[in-house]
């Protein structure tokens, strides 16, 4: 949530004091003229490169002194990985900590001679490329642009293929297939409500994937501090980084000539795999901004029941907080004993609860009722300013001072607060987490020289719009490192990054606060949310040893998928916003490794339509993270206050749950491999051209081809079918693929159009259920969708849903083949279930004979117009199935 939705005094928030900022943009020097350096003494060993690099002449001095002498450190860490480094030999410079990004371990260093991509360079001026070991192909080259490296500034630049493929670098509103004529991404965590298109928001992702038809490859780069990043077509197509602070320190990933998954993959390495989630995180999430009282957050819960939509999570937001103060409840509006009422009400049918903890604290040293200020200052675990005395900010609940993540008692707090506060016995039982605010975002306009008073015009924290309810109203009855140099200008830089919010410290912690380790947030400031997202990980452990864990944070670096998931922050209920949510969603899923990702669906500012938020009801039923949330100001969205929203979201969800356990599958080979959950149609189809800039349709998990309507009142919809076989997903019928665009005509308000890819075996729960627990008491079906080859295969893992090491597990391939299923694994977790029935696909003929385990089938059901065989199978899904047609 952001400022700008309750706002009381727009006018007090846009104004940016003039005193403080020497604001530049960067001037257009001529970076190229720069003199760049020379490579001498040049070590090669095995995998191993150093060597010495001196400025090759006059110092151009852009953005601060030219360093005159550098190291460079070349690795090759896999066959498939390359690590570059180029550091100042002379003086210590600030490096991502290695407790926020553990590096990868070095197994050894390999042989160039074994390595699929390799490391070249030229002398003088000192320029690197890497290329395709078989096909000598340049997959990136600082030729002919001299790198700069100054105190502050560093820049490198690479060369591009003509209009290259290039996805990934966030957090930003853009195409997913990034534009590379004339943009600018920038990186810097900013509380950026509205999500605004092409600035920087939220989180930082210094990564690319490059996709060409000869095959995939990544770069990321391993620096925190804000940069620009450049897409230009300027004298060609080129990619430059401009960064105020740390090191150069590129990681170059092989990826592969034939399969995109390949890449991620070798990403998921560098940064960490995806924390698998609960079972039931994947049920639907209702929240809103703005529910007034308990009695409000009750009646959600009933309607959502007495409205027969699977509402597995109910969410509130800060409301439920005494003066917004972080671990209270207001004792007026939401009383403790009646929280307590509702977590047992939702407990005792098989329903969740979540609560928004946000960073910032309230600063209340006169207050000694507020205990977790007192807690926090006794510990000394906050983060100060450049002086030493604690750094103050404005936040939800007055004036605030932020915990120190890099402090070594914070755990200690952190950890505490949450066994108090949500306590099972005492307290709120949540059973997930969600962080906010963790830019960090601070209203305070810049000086900030007087946060009270800035408190004070902002009406923070607010006051209560309705009168309290009577505290016993009836609920749930039946309803209708080392400091910088000091010659550093830490506030404001000679370069001046992109930041949309102005200067680098408007609206979030001054860049010269201290962390208790040294180092200065200039630096960090890029690694708040992430190290909140372990923390908070490390607390919920803490109360529930064993079990995963359900954190959503706004504001993320690489890495962050192993620790949370992410909803995309404050976007409007606008259709564009429909439809970016899906590049949004893919830059987390399929590039950052963040799977668990979703955008609010219906949108959380303004108001949404009933046809906006039924279409976005069925598009979010295919978000890894399926989470209804609204604007304290916004009309009312849950699903049912419309007809035709509810009959959608019922629809869709039914979807959604018997595709559950496919779903589930693909997040825990996410978990163990970094394949992606959601993949961009060039994923599984990367020598067609005509998918690389597809960002309207999207694969959910590796064969349900989702293609949602678009456009507002419109009853169709142009999708891309490549050249392959597919199956509608209601109908069973095949559908050919030619390659080319198809319009879906008649497509209504409650219905989304999905395809099965050619080549596939699905598992579905024969029905869905009233939440995740009862859908695991259903049974299975197998659904076959042969591919061009005739042939089809899948997985299905299943586990107890909910211990991050489960003692049991079921594990099972199926494959299929010239009219012979066979469905073989390991059936170490019980399921209790039965395998109901097996449909067959594309079958052109009723067939003569149908056996299930070698038992001749009396009667199969033939559908001749679909061409579909239905066998009923019902035996006890705990041991290997065989099913034949002839
Ligand atoms: C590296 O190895 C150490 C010791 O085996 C282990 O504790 C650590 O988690 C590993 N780190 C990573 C990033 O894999
Ligand atoms: C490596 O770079 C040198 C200097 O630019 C060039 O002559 C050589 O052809 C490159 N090697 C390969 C295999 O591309
Ligand atoms: C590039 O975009 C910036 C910002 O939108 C604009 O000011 C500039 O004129 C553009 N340059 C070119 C060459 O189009
Ligand atoms: C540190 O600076 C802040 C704000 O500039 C000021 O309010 C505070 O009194 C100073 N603390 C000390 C110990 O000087
Ligand atoms: C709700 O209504 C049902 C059926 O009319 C009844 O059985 C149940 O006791 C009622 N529940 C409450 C809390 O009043
Ligand atoms: C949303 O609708 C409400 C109620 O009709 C109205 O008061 C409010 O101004 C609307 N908000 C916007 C952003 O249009
Ligand atoms: C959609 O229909 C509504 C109601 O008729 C209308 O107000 C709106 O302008 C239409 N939108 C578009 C994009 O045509
Ligand atoms: C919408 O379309 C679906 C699929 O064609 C159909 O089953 C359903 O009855 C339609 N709903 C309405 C209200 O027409
Ligand atoms: C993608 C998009 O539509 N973004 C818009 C969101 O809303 C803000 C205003 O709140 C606009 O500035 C953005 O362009």
């Amino acid at each position: 949530m952001n400022l700008l939705s309750g706002a009381k005094k727009p006018s007090v928030l846009l104004a940016l004091s003039a005193t403080f900022l020497p604001y530049v943009f960067a001037a257009d020097v001529d970076l190229d003229a720069c003199p760049g350096y020379r490579a001498t003494n040049v070590k090669m060993d095995g995998g191993r490169l150093t060597a010495d690099l001196a400025l090759a002449g006059q110092a151009c001095n852009v953005f601060g002194q030219d360093i005159q002498a550098l190291s460079l450190s070349v690795v090759y860490e896999t066959n498939e990985r390359i690590h570059v480094k180029i550091t100042d030999p002379a003086s210590a410079r600030y490096e991502v900590p290695e407790s926020v990004f553990p590096r990868p371990n070095a197994t050894g260093v390999v042989s160039p001679g074994s390595a699929i991509i390799q490391f070249n360079y030229t002398t003088s001026p000192f320029s690197l490329s890497i290329y395709r070991t078989s096909t000598h192909e340049i997959l990136f080259s600082t030729a002919p642009h001299p790198i700069i490296f100054e105190p502050q500034y560093l820049r490198v630049k690479t060369s591009l293929p003509d209009n290259a493929n290039i996805y990934g670098f966030g957090e930003h509103t853009n195409p997913f297939h990034l534009p590379t004529d004339n943009t600018t991404l920038t990186l810097w965590s900013r509380d950026a409500p509205g999500i605004p298109v092409g600035t920087n928001l939220y989180g930082n992702h210094p990564v690319y994937f490059e996709h060409r038809t000869t095959g995939t490859h990544g770069v990321f780069f391993l620096n925190s501090n804000g940069m620009d990043i450049k897409l230009s077509n300027v004298g060609g197509t080129s990619l430059e980084y401009n960064t105020i602070g740390g090191v150069l320190d590129f990681y170059f990933l092989a990826g592969s000539e034939t399969d995109p998954t390949a890449v991620a993959e070798q990403y998921s390495d560098l940064v960490g795999r995806p924390a698998e989630v609960p079972y039931w995180s994947f049920g639907l999430h209702q929240c809103r901004f703005g529910y007034k009282d308990f009695v409000d957050v009750a009646s959600v819960i009933s309607r959502y029941a007495a409205a027969d939509i699977p509402l597995e999570t109910m969410w509130t937001d800060i409301d439920y907080m005494d003066r917004r103060r972080i671990f209270t409840v207001d004792p007026q509006y939401f009383p403790l004993n009646r929280m307590r009422d509702i977590v047992a009400h939702l407990h005792s049918h098989d329903q969740r609860y979540i609560l928004m903890t946000d960073p910032a604290i309230a600063f209340l040293p006169d207050d000694p009722e507020y205990a977790p200020y007192h807690r926090g200052k006794d510990l000394d675990i906050y983060l100060k300013a450049e002086n030493g005395s604690e750094l103050l900010s404005v936040v939800w609940p007055g004036v605030t001072v932020y915990p120190d993540w890099f402090n070594d008692k914070v755990t200690e707090f952190w950890n505490n607060e949450f066994q108090l506060f949500y306590n099972p016995d005492t307290g709120v039982d949540i059973d997930g987490a969600w962080i906010d605010m963790n830019e960090p975002s601070n209203f305070c306009n810049l000086p900030c020289d007087d946060p009270f008073t800035q408190a004070i015009e902002l009406e923070l924290p607010p006051s209560r719009s309705s009168p309290p309810p009577d505290p016993n109203a009836p609920i749930f009855g039946n309803i209708s490192q080392s400091r910088l140099r000091i010659r550093d200008n830490i506030l404001s830089p000679p370069y001046a990054i992109n930041n949309a919010a102005g200067p680098l410290s408007s609206k979030t912690a001054f860049t010269n606060a201290i962390h208790a380790n040294g180092l200065q947030e200039y630096n960090v400031h890029n690694l708040y949310g992430t190290m909140m997202s372990s923390a908070t990980r490390d607390a919920m452990l803490a109360r529930r040893p064993g079990k995963r864990t359900l954190i959503i944070t706004r504001s993320t670096f690489p890495g962050a998928g192993a620790h949370v998931g992410k909803w995309l922050g404050d976007n409007v209920s606008l259709w564009e916003q429909y439809r970016f949510s899906i590049a949004g969603m893919l830059n987390f899923a399929t590039i950052f490794q963040v799977p668990m990702v979703g955008s609010d669906i219906c949108g959380f500012d303004g108001n949404t339509t009933e046809t906006l938020c039924a279409r976005w009801a069925m598009l979010g039923a295919f978000y890894p993270f399926m989470r209804n949330h609204n604007n304290n100001d916004s009309i009312s969205q849950e699903f049912y206050v419309w007809d035709t929203v509810a009959t959608a979201a019922r629809n869709a969800i039914n979807t959604r749950f018997r595709l559950l356990d496919y779903f589930y599958t693909a997040f825990h080979q996410a978990h163990t491999n970094g394949a992606p959950v959601l993949n961009p149609l060039w994923f599984k189809y990367p020598k067609d051209t005509n998918t690389f800039p597809i960002d309207l349709q999207f694969f959910f998990g590796d064969s349900i081809l989702v293609s949602p309507v678009t456009e507002e009142n419109s009853t169709s919809v142009d999708i891309y079918l490549p050249k392959d076989i597919f199956y509608d997903f209601a109908a069973l019928a095949p559908v050919q693929g030619a390659g080319s665009t198809v319009t879906l005509n008649g497509v209504n308000f409650t219905t989304i159009p999905l395809h099965i890819k050619g080549g596939t075996v699905l598992p579905l729960r024969v029905s869905s259920a009233a939440n995740t627990v009862e859908l695991r008491k259903q049974d299975f079906e197998f659904v076959i969708a042969p591919g061009r080859d005739g042939s089809a295969s899948g997985k299905l893992y299943i586990d107890d849903g909910e211990l991050i090491n489960p003692p049991q597990t079921t594990s099972v391939d199926m494959n299929f083949r010239g009219g012979k299923l066979d469905v073989s694994g390991s059936f170490g977790f019980a399921t209790g279930v039965k395998v109901a029935r097996v449909r067959f696909l594309n079958v052109p003929n009723a067939p003569k004979q149908v056996e299930v385990n070698g038992k001749s089938v009396n009667n199969p059901d033939y559908d001749a117009t679909n061409k579909v065989l239905d066998v009923v199978v019902n035996v006890a899904f705990d041991k290997n199935l065989l099913v034949e047609y002839s």
